[in-house]
């Protein structure tokens, strides 16, 4: 039978790859048509994505797929982390690098916006996990005496809008990135203009909110002539990555639970309708939007973050470890020896990961680890040991107790942390598809070319497609007394 193919792009903070998925109408075969590398660039102002090297990277990407498909490809989509964009001027043009959402230009901004409006006020318009780089503080910090770039702005474009934009010529704002701006408003369904105009941000800049599935155009005829397509489609898809991964959870439950994991740990339910209470205020759960409106009522962990920084300080100390040396050297490890809380603000800046994470433990009282292996599995022991935490909090918001945390993502290869996660918490861990994101993205496209009628169809497609490996909950009493450790670790800190 005729394949159609979908290509997707799917940009994480760590890396970025095009994908083409060939369904032959019952499965999705995926093939990696290009991966690269997303370095950020520390420039006198800043902490900037490398987006035209990026973009330089998609293009390769796209060559490739010409090139092997030809007219059988269908369309594109794009998705990225969330919070980040760029600001246009009336000619098109992007006013600066995009910033980095690290960077320290949001210092002292979360407590600017509360002067504002109240930090309860912010969470009942928006149910938005309050993170110090939400697009509300960076553009706070760009109205409070930044570059200037926020006055000549005619648009903003978030990631992937920024780069459906560049593919298609068309500029456009969709529902699931906008929903990471916290300055989203998921009962109305709309842009909070009263938090915008309260807050002193341009009100001109926030438009009409686009679907996941709307057909953008063609390629511009100047990517269309240096990839070699005539008449590829370019379609908005669920941009933010982890709606994306989350469309691809191949679970038919009525409630799924999920992480999506990679530089961050996205955990949590998907949900029908968007849960904005004291409690999930004082609990920290975030609702974002996903295909359909549904919500992901969920916390950002600081995930694979921890080893990707501490991989990349070893490297500068002239130590390289591959992913999978790391995990084997963890392997190997003392259990249970030390142990940190992931989401101690210390963490989430880069720079010294290691050193950091020896702070902690020193600080607290407890064994400082020293090898690779040491710090690694006091990571993944830790990670597992918040999975938990956040896990019990999560089952409060469902009558549905589900019996089964899906891991999808690049970070689900650590098998390692699978078992942790399942022992930790006391459930089935089903580990895949490693390439979520992108499904998710070739799913919305299946979805607006009218290839499937619904997402639980495409994710029965998924559940069909790919090998998922499943890790039962073992060592119950052992894990149980490490987690008390950890609670009182943690609240100790
Ligand atoms: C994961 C992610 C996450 C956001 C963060 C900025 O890639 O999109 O959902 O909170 O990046």
């Amino acid at each position: 039978s005729q394949k159609k193919v979908y290509l997707a792009v799917d940009l994480g903070a760590g890396s970025g790859r095009v994908l083409a998925g060939e369904f032959d109408g019952s499965r999705i075969e995926l093939r990696e048509l290009n991966r690269f590398e997303n370095t950020p660039v520390e420039l006198p102002d800043g902490w900037h994505w490398n987006i035209t090297s990026l973009y330089q990277n998609i293009l390769e990407g796209l060559k490739i797929a010409a090139k092997e498909y030809g007219d059988a490809a269908v369309s594109v989509g794009v998705d990225t982390w969330g919070v980040d964009y760029a600001l246009i001027d009336k000619k098109g043009g992007m006013l600066g690098l995009p910033y980095q959402y690290r960077d320290s230009r949001t210092d002292e901004m979360m407590e600017t916006a509360y002067a504002k409006v109240p930090k309860k006020e912010i969470y009942e318009a928006t149910g938005i996990q309050f993170m110090f780089f939400n697009s509300i503080f960076q553009l706070l910090s760009e109205v409070e005496g930044g570059n200037g770039a926020i006055d000549q702005a005619e648009d903003i474009l978030f990631m992937p809008d920024l780069v459906a934009y560049w593919l298609s010529g068309e500029k456009s704002q969709e529902r699931s990135i906008v929903s990471t701006t916290q300055l989203y408003n998921p009962v109305k369904k709309d842009w909070d203009f009263d938090l915008i105009e309260k807050l002193g941000l341009p009100k001109h800049l926030f438009k009409k909110i686009k679907e996941p599935g709307t057909e953008l155009g063609t390629l511009r005829p100047n990517v269309a002539e240096l990839t070699g397509f005539k008449n590829l489609k370019v379609v908005t898809v669920a941009g933010h990555d982890t709606a994306s991964a989350v469309a691809a959870v191949p679970s038919d439950a009525p409630v799924p639970a999920y992480i999506s994991s990679g530089t961050w740990s996205l955990m949590g339910l998907e949900l029908p309708e968007p849960v904005i209470s004291d409690q999930s205020f004082d609990d920290a759960f975030t609702n974002e939007i996903g295909i359909n409106n549904s919500v992901r009522f969920l916390k950002n962990i600081c995930g694979l973050w921890l080893v990707q920084e501490s991989r990349r300080f070893w490297l500068s100390k002239g130590e390289k470890y591959e992913f999978g040396e790391l995990a084997a050297l963890a392997g190997e490890a003392e259990p249970f020896r030390s142990l940190i809380n992931p989401d101690d603000p210390r963490f989430s800046t880069a720079g010294r990961m290691p050193e950091k994470i020896q702070e902690f433990c020193r600080e607290t009282g407890q064994a400082v680890p020293e090898t690779p292996g040491e710090i690694v599995r006091c990571i993944n022991e830790s990670l597992a040991m918040r999975y938990a935490e956040v896990w019990d909090r999560l089952m409060t918001y469902t009558d549905q107790k589900p019996e089964v945390l899906h891991v999808v993502g690049g970070g689900c290869q650590d098998r390692l942390l699978n078992q942790f996660t399942a022992n930790a918490i006391g459930v089935t861990v089903k580990a895949g598809p490693v390439e979520a994101t992108g499904l998710g993205n070739i799913l919305a496209q299946m979805l607006a070319d009218g290839a499937i009628s619904s997402l639980a169809e495409g994710r029965e497609i998924v559940a069909a497609s790919f090998e998922v490996e499943d890790f039962e909950h073992v060592d119950d009493e052992v894990w149980a007394l490490a987690r008390e450790k950890f609670a009182a670790i943690t609240q100790s800190a």
